[in-house]
């Protein structure tokens, strides 16, 4: 029966000899959590893994499209959309996106996901034609005023390439290349780096009584087989960021089962990115019903995330992520000031 790996990261200085960097970044680990469907977790020392194993939760993953992964980057949402959940409407006018940019930009964005299409439960059908016009000429302006990468968040390849000509860097596509047979060999033709995200059902019907075996791995399971997909499209493995996709298709408890072993998916070799910026169970959990609400609940989820060694964390509340974020790092930094 497969056993999958998750290794316990830590980030407490008093670090023993012999622990591994988690993914050559700010974590380290000596111990891993095999788990095995249907049985209970087992916890081992790292030592005792297989080499390649240690060697792929263990290695430095490769800068994309300019950022490195010594600490964890953020990724601020622009949604040019009349009905975005969190921020619906409000980004639509050019100057107010433009404006919105520039702020998380300012507020230290590492990387800016511009997207044209919402993607909530129940969100209406946008043309390609429609999209390209809400993104391209904020793309346009914005690329060469930032210094930050853009990523174009779209399921359709033709967006993409509009983006990609526009002076977009990334692609983001939460269909992980099942929506658009053209996304694939898109992404591997450009060399653009793309992430890959889970999600269960289509954003139509996907929150209806989304149901899994068992979410941390069937999830695992979905990304691996989404790679190799992408490896088969000609999009090497190190290219690629994975995402498990909260909120899309998860009840609450998926969604806290996914970010309490989030360390997981360093496992499949990528840079792993989470997006749970003022989803629907940081209301419920945190008691508020309005989507602006949720910016203490959502830091706490980025937080936990940053703990675990994720890499990019994707969110709407830049200043407020930025300085907790910043000082969590400070306070755990592994190597102490002189
Ligand atoms: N979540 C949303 C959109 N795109 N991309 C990735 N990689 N991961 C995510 O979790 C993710 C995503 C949904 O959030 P938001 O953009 O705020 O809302 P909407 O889809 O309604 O525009």
């Amino acid at each position: 029966m497969t056993a999958y790996c998750r290794p316990i990261a830590m980030t407490d200085p008093a670090r023993p000899a012999g622990a591994l960097a988690l993914a050559g970044g700010w974590c380290w680990f000596d111990r891993v959590e095999l788990l095995r469907r249907g049985a209970a977790p087992r916890i081992v020392p790292a030592a005792d893994l297989p080499a390649g194993v240690a060697r792929r939760l263990s290695a430095p993953r490769a800068a994309l499209a300019g950022l490195g992964w010594d600490a964890p980057r953020l990724m601020g949402i622009v949604n040019v959309t009349p009905d975005s959940f969190s921020d619906g409407g409000r980004f639509l006018d050019p100057e107010a996106a433009l404006a919105q940019a520039r702020h998380l930009a300012e507020a230290g964005a590492d990387i800016l996901d511009i997207g044209g299409e919402s993607t909530r439960p129940g969100a209406e059908d946008v043309t390609e034609a429609e999209e390209i016009r809400r993104v391209v000429p904020l793309i346009e302006v914005l690329a060469p005023a930032l210094g930050a990468p853009i990523s174009i968040d779209t399921r359709k390849a033709a967006v993409a390439r509009a983006a990609l000509a526009a002076g977009a860097a990334v692609l983001n596509d939460v269909s992980a290349l099942r929506f658009d047979p053209a996304m694939g060999a898109l992404a591997a033709e450009s060399g653009a780096p793309i992430c890959l995200m889970h999600a269960q059902g289509d954003p139509a019907t996907m929150q209806k009584n989304p149901r899994y075996d068992d979410v941390l791995l069937d999830v695992y399971d979905f990304l691996e087989a989404r790679l190799a997909e992408a490896e088969a499209a000609g999009i090497p493995r190190g290219r690629v960021m994975v995402d498990p996709g909260i909120g899309f298709g998860k009840t609450a408890a998926h969604n806290l089962a996914l970010l309490r072993r989030i360390s997981l998916f360093h496992a499949l070799g990528c840079v792993v990115l989470v997006g749970a910026s003022r989803k629907r169970f940081i209301g419920t959990l945190g008691g508020a019903p309005e989507a602006a609400a949720r910016v203490p609940g959502s830091v706490a989820v980025a937080l936990g995330a940053a703990a675990q060694g994720v890499q990019v964390l994707r969110v709407h509340d830049m200043v407020e992520t930025r300085q907790a974020l910043s000082l969590q790092m400070a306070v755990t930094a592994a190597r102490d000031a002189t």
